[in-house]
């Protein structure tokens, strides 16, 4: 697909504060800091759109950009942000878990994995979670840019085995949205996986 048009539309802090207009979902998962806003900013080629940083725990809303006029990208809160505390990391994850179990809108999760470090705990427990879930579901490795081809071959390659190693099949897509190495092929993904006309 094409990313003509993206606007914000809204950060929403609790389940009541979704959109409520049915329009499908293309959900952006992952730790706090490995750079899903970043990867929104990219596919939608702005630099702007969405708020990037240093420091984790950025982004505290479900944030609600529309695409095309007619399907949403949602970049979800980071999981883990160590920082934050305990009981609203625990809220956090809740309702992730709950988004993913019962939001009928979504189509795809594009769950984010640091392309330089194994998936750590968090990651491989989400994505255990995932394999019981019916949404379909992708997985971006990012910041690619900082790795060797050979680097890059090796991280895509020890994701792939341990999909394999859950029985899961699912995409693995190397990305850098410094070097937008990936992304048309996810946005690809995307358009398909979301069979938005566009
Ligand atoms: N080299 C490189 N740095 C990146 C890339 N993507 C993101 N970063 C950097 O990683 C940091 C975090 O990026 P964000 O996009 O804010 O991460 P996030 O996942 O949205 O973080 P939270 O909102 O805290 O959950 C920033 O300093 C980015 O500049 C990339 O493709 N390459
Ligand atoms: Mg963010």
């Amino acid at each position: 697909m094409r990313i003509r048009d993206i606007t914000f539309v809204k950060g929403a802090a609790s389940w009541s504060g979704l959109p409520s207009d049915g329009l499908p979902e293309v959900a952006f998962a992952g730790r706090s800091n490995v750079g899903k806003s970043s990867l929104l900013n990219a596919l939608a080629g702005r630099r702007t759109l969405a708020r990037t940083s240093g420091t984790p725990g950025k982004t505290r809303e479900f944030n609600y950009y529309l695409v095309n006029g007619g399907l949403y990208f949602v970049d979800l809160p980071g999981f883990g942000y160590a920082k934050t505390s305990k009981q609203e990391r625990a809220r956090w994850a809740r309702l992730i878990e709950r988004y993913v179990t019962e939001r009928d809108p979504l189509r795809l999760l594009v769950h984010l994995v640091d392309s330089r470090r194994a998936p750590g705990e968090i990651d491989r427990s989400f994505i255990e979670f995932m394999r019981g879930q019916d949404a379909p579901y992708a997985i971006a490795l990012t910041k690619c840019d900082k790795l060797s081809g050979n680097e890059r071959a090796k991280s895509e390659r020890g994701m792939r085995e341990a999909l394999a190693a859950l029985g899961l099949e699912i995409p693995v897509f190397s990305t850098s949205s410094q070097t937008k190495r990936g992304l048309p092929a996810l946005l690809e993904w995307i358009g398909t996986i979301a069979t938005i006309h566009t």
